[in-house]
Order: structure tokens, then sequence, then C-alpha cells
């Protein structure tokens, strides 16, 4: 039974990989962190179906505690390390530079570090971003763009990219980057684009709330699903060898196409309820992303399978699921009434 060891698994795409590996016969084992309100809701229901196994293991851990990550890659020995942890939110970046860049780029540096120095040869994942490219070229953007970071959150992320092929190539460990584009599901988290779409639409559909506020309609983003993209990371790391790989649809949508595909889906008309507020502009926004996932076709087998309209369907199918049940709590007098997305 091989062993993989994943930082951030509270996370949506540490649910669907713990999800993948679990179904493939490994032992995982994942980091989360100590919060006031328990913060394992995503990976639950996996949780309860492993639990009479040692299958799934959790610790307590912090990418910025480097002594934590050292003592349990010595304990664990896994095959296979994903580091899946960061304070993902780019917005949130540009309050939060400092623990956005610290986590971002020691903690990634510090498993770094406790990979090369285990006796055993683990193979290493790194979570990079196409937030890297800044988004100022109109093309479809590959293994060669030039990587222009436009936010704290896509600096980190460039430095741990370069690292982990720094890594590669000075100490001949397998250390591979997945470049994923932004990719979505029923986990997604709620203040992200995409679910804050779906999650006020399907509210508004049954009467919960009466408006969303949005900032930049007009950027675009190559969305495909979570689901899909964990695949890649596996199939990344059973290659024959370590390299970076883009992973993408290939398609870009704009935020106002993402709402009106959302908002037609509920037989609504979006624009009667979306109002924009500078509130949610960035300070330096990535306008355009497209990415080129070629070199994953060809050298992976790696595609997408999910298209945007079955996204979008996903999405709202699961956030109208969520309401229902939500209005039934408010009926009863068990939950109160808010007329916002709550986390907006
Ligand atoms: P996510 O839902 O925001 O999950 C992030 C995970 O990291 C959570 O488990 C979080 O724990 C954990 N975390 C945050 N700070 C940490 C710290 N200091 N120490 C340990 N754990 C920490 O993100 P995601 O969408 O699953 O993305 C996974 C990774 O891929 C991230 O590195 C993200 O930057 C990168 N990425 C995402 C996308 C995308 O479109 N989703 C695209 C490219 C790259 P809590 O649950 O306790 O908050
Ligand atoms: O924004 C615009 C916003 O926050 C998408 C992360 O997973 O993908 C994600 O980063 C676009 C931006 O994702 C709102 O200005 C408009 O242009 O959903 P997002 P992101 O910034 O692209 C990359 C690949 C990652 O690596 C990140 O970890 O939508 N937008 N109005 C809005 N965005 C938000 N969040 N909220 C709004 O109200």
């Amino acid at each position: 039974m091989k062993k993989a060891f994943i930082t951030g698994i509270t996370g949506q795409d540490g649910h669907y990989l713990s999800k993948l590996l679990l179904e493939k016969d490994y032992e995982v084992h994942g980091t989360i962190r100590r919060s006031s309100s328990i913060n394992t809701g995503r990976i639950d229901p996996l949780i309860s179906k492993y639990q009479n196994t040692k299958q799934l293991n959790l610790y307590y851990s912090d990418l910025l505690d480097s002594s934590s990550l050292n003592m349990l890659i010595n304990k664990i020995q896994p095959d296979e390390t994903y580091n899946l942890a960061a304070q993902s939110h780019v917005a949130v970046s540009f309050k939060n530079p400092i623990f956005t860049t610290q986590t971002g780029t020691l903690g990634p540096l510090s498993l770094l570090e406790a990979v090369r120095n285990s006796d055993k040869e683990i193979k290493y994942y790194q979570a990079s971003s196409s937030e890297m490219y800044g988004g100022q070229m109109k093309g479809k953007l590959n293994e060669e763009s030039l990587l222009n970071p436009k936010s704290p959150y896509a600096a980190a992320k460039v430095f741990a990219h370069h690292m982990t092929s720094i890594y590669r190539d000075s100490y001949s460990l397998f250390c591979s980057n997945g470049i994923l584009f932004n990719h979505e599901s029923p986990h997604r988290g709620e203040t992200f684009v995409t679910r804050k779409i779906t999650r006020a639409a399907s509210r508004i559909k049954l009467g919960l709330q009466n408006k969303l506020t949005l900032g930049n309609l007009e950027a675009s983003r190559d969305w495909g699903f979570a689901g899909d993209y964990v695949e890649a990371m596996w199939m990344m790391l059973q290659h024959d060898t370590p390299d970076d790989w883009v992973i993408a649809t290939g398609e870009t949508y704009t935020v106002r196409q993402f709402l009106e595909a959302t908002f037609k889906k509920l037989d609504l008309n979006w624009e009667e309820y979306v109002q924009t507020s500078d509130k949610y502009l960035r300070p330096n926004e990535v306008e355009h992303l497209l990415g080129d996932p070629t070199k994953a076709k060809e050298e992976l087998g790696w595609e997408p399978k999910t298209s945007f309209d079955s996204l979008v369907e996903m999405m709202v199918e699961s956030d109208l699921n969520l309401a229902k049940r939500e209005k039934v709590l408010v009926a009863e007098g068990l939950l109160e009434p808010t007329w916002e997305n709550p986390t907006s």
C-alpha cells in the first residue's frame, strides 16, 4: 500500500485528492489546522467511511511550523507528498501579505527540506498556479510562458515554483509543479467568485436572498472541475520523470458569462439581482487567463472531462439542495435569515 502525505487536506482539492487516493488504496496522511470552528467539513464523509481502518490519518500541523513537518515526514515516510496548503485567496493576499507570503514560501521550502533530508525517496507535488502569469498575455499560456505575478499570493507561488525546480535540478529529487488554472466544484470556498455566484443565485431562487454584490465582471478565467484536476496531480507523480505541466481546459469565460449561465439555469434574469461594488475590486487585477494543456495531454494522457456548462450545472444543483435545507431551518426558526451571502 502506497503512502501519501497531503498538506491542506481540508481544502477543496484536499477533499478530491484524498478521495481519489483512498479509492486507489493509498494510505493517506493529511494535515489539519487547529481552528475555533471545526474545519474538516469537506472530508467528514471520508473520515466516517475510513474510521475503522488505518487508511486515513490526520495530524495537527501548519506550514509555518517546520518542526511538525519534519517530524511527520520522518514518522510517516510517505511515497508521495502533495503540498496543497496555502492562503489561496488572491484578494485576501493583499490584506494579509505577510501571512500569505510566509505560508506560500517558507512552507513549501520547509517541506522540500524535510523531503531532501529524508533517507527515503519521496516524490513531491507543488500546487503552482496560473496566477503566476499575471494575465498580461492574450494567447494561450503554457509551461514556457513568462511569469509576471501581480499579487502577494502570486509572488509567493512563483518562489515556491522556482524552489521546486531548483530542488529537482540540484538534488535529483522527484519534484514536480502542477501549474493549475482555476478549478471549481460544489466544494469550492464560498468567497471565490464561481461559488459565490452559484450559492447566491440558488438562495435568491428560494427567496433567502435578494441581491448579490460582485467586483469586476469583465475578468475572464479558464475554469475547470477540481475533480478532473486532482487526477492530473496524481498522474504527474506517476510519470517517469519529474517536470512542470499546465493543467487547464483551453477555454475562457468572463465572470459575466458565468453569472448569465448560472442564473439562466434557475430561470432568473441576473441583471435584476446583481450589483457591483469597489469593495470587491483588487489593487492589481489579473484580467485574462487562458491555458494550453497540450503538454499534459501528450505526456500524461490527461484531458479535462467536464465542460463549462456541466460545471455550472453541478454547482447550481448542489447549492440549490443546500438552499432548500437552509430554507427548512429558517422556516422552523432554527436559523436566522440572512439577506446576502453569509460569507460574501
Ligand atoms: P483551499 O480550498 O483554500 O484550501 C487551502 C488549504 O490550505 C486548506 O486546507 C487550509 O486549511 C490550508 N492552509 C491554509 N494556510 C495554511 C497553513 N499556514 N498551514 C497549513 N495549512 C494551511 O484551496 P484549494 O482550492 O483546495 O487549492 C489547493 C492548492 O492549490 C492551494 O495551494 C492553492 O493556492 C492552489 N491552487 C488552487 C487553484 C484553484 O483554482 N483552486 C488553482 C491553482 C492553484 P483550512 O481549511 O484550515 O483553512
Ligand atoms: O476570482 C473576479 C476577480 O477569487 C476570479 C484561486 O483559487 O484561482 C483562484 O484565484 C475573478 C477575479 O479566483 C468578485 O476579480 C469579481 O478576476 O474566484 P476568484 P482567482 O483570483 O482567479 C487561482 C488560479 C488560484 O491559484 C487561487 O488560489 O473574479 N471577481 N467579483 C470576484 N472575485 C471574488 N472572489 N469575489 C467577487 O465578488
